[in-house]
Parts: C-alpha cells; sequence; structure tokens
C-alpha cells in the first residue's frame, strides 16, 4: 500500500502527526505538499471531500482529521494497543489531544485564522496568560496522570506498545518547549518527559528526526514562539 499524504510544505503542523506514523512503521509515502508544493495541497481540497489538510490518499480512498487518519493507520501500521477497550480509550485520548493543538493555535490568533498576529498582539497576551495558568497545566496533568496510571505499565500510554498517540505526544511536547520555554520549565511532566525521550530513540524517528524530511518548528505553524506570550522571567 503507498500513502499519499497532503498537508502544507513550509510547516510541520497536524501534518507531522502523520509523518511520524509513517516515519516511525517506516512505510512508503509521498509528502505531496513537498514534493509538489502548496498549490498540490489547496487542488485536492478544491475537490470538495475534506474541509482541511492533512489528508492521506491511498488507491482506495481519502481520508482527514488528524484523530481520524490515525485511528485508521494504526491497524496497518501496527501502532494500536491489543484490545478493542484501549483502542477506544487511544482514539479518547488522541481527540483530546486534538482539541488541546486546537488551543495551544489559539493563543496566538484567539479572533481567528484570518487576522494577523501582528494586529492582535494584546488579546493574544491575554490569551496566553490564560492557557499558560489553566489550560496548558489542566491538559499536561491529565496526559501525564493517563500515562502514570496506565495499568499495562508507564512506557506507553495505552496498552504495553508504543501507539500513534506516543508519536503525536512527542510531537506536542517538543512544540510546547519551542513556543513556551519559559512556562514549560515550571511544569512537572516526568512521565512524559520520559516518553518523549523513549520515542525519540526509537529506529525510525531517530533516522527522521536526523533527516531533511523533518521539519524544524517556526512562527508560521501551530507551536509560535512568540517572547512575549512565554511567562516572563
Ligand atoms: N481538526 C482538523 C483541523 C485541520 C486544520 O485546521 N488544518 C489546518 C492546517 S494545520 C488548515 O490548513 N486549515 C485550513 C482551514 O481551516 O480552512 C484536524 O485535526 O485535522
Amino acid at each position: 500500500m503507498t500513502y499519499a499524504l497532503y498537508y502544507w510544505p513550509t510547516i510541520p503542523g497536524r501534518g507531522e502527526f502523520i509523518r511520524l506514523a509513517f516515519e516511525d512503521a517506516g512505510v512508503d509515502y509521498v509528502d505531496v505538499g513537498r514534493q509538489r508544493g502548496a498549490a498540490a495541497v489547496a487542488e485536492m481540497i478544491n475537490r470538495g471531500a475534506h474541509f482541511a489538510p492533512p489528508i492521506v490518499e491511498t488507491a482506495l480512498e481519502s481520508v482527514s482529521q488528524v484523530a481520524n487518519i490515525l485511528a485508521w493507520l494504526a491497524y496497518p501500521l501496527d501502532l494500536r494497543p491489543s484490545s478493542d477497550r484501549d483502542f477506544r480509550r487511544l482514539v479518547q485520548l488522541q481527540l483530546t489531544l486534538a482539541d488541546f493543538v486546537a488551543e495551544i493555535h489559539n493563543v496566538h490568533h484567539p479572533l481567528g485564522p484570518e487576522i494577523y498576529y501582528e494586529d492582535i498582539v494584546d488579546t493574544a497576551r491575554q490569551a496566553a496568560r490564560a492557557f499558560r495558568h489553566e489550560r496548558l497545566p489542566a491538559f499536561l496533568a491529565y496526559f501525564e496522570r493517563s500515562l502514570t496510571e496506565n495499568p499495562m505499565g508507564h512506557d506507553w500510554i495505552v496498552g504495553d506498545g508504543c501507539t500513534t498517540l506516543d508519536l503525536s505526544l512527542f510531537q506536542v511536547m517538543r512544540g510546547l518547549r519551542y513556543a513556551f520555554p519559559n512556562a514549560m520549565r515550571l511544569m512537572t511532566t516526568p512521565w512524559l518527559d520520559e516518553l518523549v525521550h523513549r520515542v525519540a530513540h526509537r529506529p525510525g524517528i531517530r533516522a527522521y528526526l536526523d533527516s531533511d524530511r523533518r521539519l524544524a518548528f517556526n512562527n508560521d505553524g501551530i507551536f509560535r514562539h512568540y517572547p512575549e506570550l512565554d511567562e516572563q522571567v
């Protein structure tokens, strides 16, 4: 099976959650946006079946929404837990992570994606303060607790092996440390930090991180580093 990923070529964004799954599993995939440019992604969206990228296409179907794509790929890529109950929990946590990612994005775009950050810096400052003090600790505590309370052990968040969700948590933790380094130093997430380390050392991920396929975080993406939105120290 060959997979085609449609995602914007210049940011890790939500496409990165999908890339990490492909790279960890070592499967063949075509990164259409990076090979053919943003126009090819726009063209896919204009066909009308999907509202927004990332979109993954095979010869048989095309699928959008990160959590939905990963729930699908978890089976063929062998990044799933073994029981149905754990699979439901995986999807539940992946959807919660999608909520978290949307809130992270909304910190720098509190009035919607169309308004330039530079035009709403003061509003973004207010949004960032609330995010850093309320939502960031609440979401991190939830995922940290999920990890420590996994009855199958604390190496992985669901079940006893690596899943798509562990790879996604890696990306979110790395993104948060890029965007809010000061605020993140105040958070206590020992188990999530161990998880990030464990994921970074998986053979497929390590090779990917060292390759030119891996895009660096930047200020056009979801995780943006604006010092004025971070904790002042
Ligand atoms: N809930 C969707 C969000 C998709 C999304 O917002 N995609 C962004 C890029 S990360 C986009 O290009 N959105 C265009 C739009 O919302 O019009 C998912 O998880 O896939």
